[in-house]
């Protein structure tokens, strides 16, 4: 009798961590999808995935040269994470809203997978009511694409094309490709037609779940997990604001850039948000993330005097540098990460061997899919 009980009780706990049995968002999510969100929980215990925006497609001086990346030029190694940005795809263009080509994209997110790397996306999705970009700012725009609003079935239309893409990532043996979705960031600022000002939390919400319910149940979409993240905030509640509900999140996180901060002020603020970001994944159950950084690359020693501080002990899955777009039409140099010959490149080479800092061949082993 006791034996039974015993093996039972076993039995009882290897249902309750077995990846088909992770609290995915969406019930249906592939295995390697709920394989991803339970590895990236053990994970957590071992490092930070380092990521960067479009870093296959463009560096500060070079576009779309095969294989190449600013990270791997400084460090010899691929970022454990590679974020890429769909706005744009809703209206049909063959490019993003930075000029990466569809196409190209899916190539380098097919091909991070298969190196074991993870891969998020994010939607600066253009505003349906204006029909101009997502900082085009009109109130109404996100009660318009509620369901019985006037925009409702153009922004529809939008989902499919964002569900064809996701549904089109494959890996080699034609699996659908798991894929971090991060939409409607930001969401406690004002810059985006989705953002505070324009939209009540109700109706925020609302817009998350109806995206999420149709994504997964009307278009068969179940390679995402989703993030929530907001841009920098001043308390849990803010924070919260406009959370959907557990059921409909998987990660979450927020993005914070210094800029011109003092140093001080930098860490404190990163000090304060991760604290709280842990303690909401942990009461929630939920995967953190640093999902947008950039730093003062001015100062030689960021990597490591600043930013490597900030993230202090704190336990979140990646952290995600912005895009290295270089110079740009608007004269405005942007870059987030070193490239070869930058500054901070010797610091950042000290940063990324520190044994928590993961990088590709870091996470490789680790077979965060299976
Ligand atoms: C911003 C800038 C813009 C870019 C946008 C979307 O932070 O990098 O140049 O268009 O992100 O990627």
């Amino acid at each position: 009798m006791k034996k039974n009980i015993a093996c039972l009780s076993v039995i009882a706990c290897l249902l309750i961590i077995t990846p088909s049995n992770a609290q995915t968002t969406d019930q249906l999510a592939t295995k390697e999808t709920r394989n991803l969100l339970v590895n990236l929980k053990i994970l957590l215990n071992k490092g930070i995935m380092f990521g960067h925006q479009d870093d296959l497609a463009y560096g500060v001086s070079w576009k779309y040269k095969k294989d190449r990346s600013d990270i791997k030029d400084v460090t010899g190694d691929y970022p454990g994470m590679f974020g890429y940005e769909l706005g744009n795809l809703e209206i049909d263009r063959l490019a993003n809203l930075d000029s990466v080509p569809f196409d190209k994209m899916k190539t380098y997110i097919e091909w991070a997978y298969k190196k074991g790397s993870i891969i998020s996306l994010s939607w600066h999705v253009n505003n349906p009511l204006t029909g101009k970009n997502a900082w085009s700012l009109a109130d109404g725009a996100v009660a318009s694409i509620l369901p019985g609003g006037p925009k409702h079935a153009l922004f529809l239309t939008w989902l499919d094309k964002l569900a064809a893409f996701a549904l089109d990532l494959k890996g080699p043996k034609g699996e659908a490709v798991p894929v971090i979705f991060r939409p409607y960031h930001e969401l406690n600022g004002s810059w985006f037609w989705w953002g505070k000002n324009h939209c009540t939390p109700e109706q925020f919400t609302q817009l998350w779940k109806f995206t999420v319910a149709y994504l997964k149940d009307k278009k068969n979409v179940h390679n995402f997990l989703y993030a929530y993240s907001t841009d920098g905030f001043s308390s849990k509640e803010e924070y919260l604001e406009r959370f959907p509900g557990d059921e409909w999140v998987d990660m979450v996180g927020f993005d914070f850039y210094q800029r011109e901060k003092p140093k001080d002020e930098y860490l404190r603020k990163m000090e304060y948000m991760l604290t709280t970001l842990e303690q909401v994944a942990k009461e929630r159950n939920k995967i953190p993330a640093l999902t947008e950084f950039g730093g003062k690359l001015s100062e030689a020693d960021w990597w490591t005097g600043t930013f490597l501080k900030a993230l202090g002990n704190h336990k979140i899955s990646y952290v995600l540098g912005w895009r290295n777009a270089g110079l740009k039409e608007t004269g405005e140099m942007e870059y987030y990460v070193p490239y070869k010959g930058h500054s901070t490149e010797k610091d950042f080479k000290k940063f990324a061997k520190e044994s928590r800092i993961l990088l590709q061949k870091d996470v490789q082993y680790k077979m965060l899919y299976e």
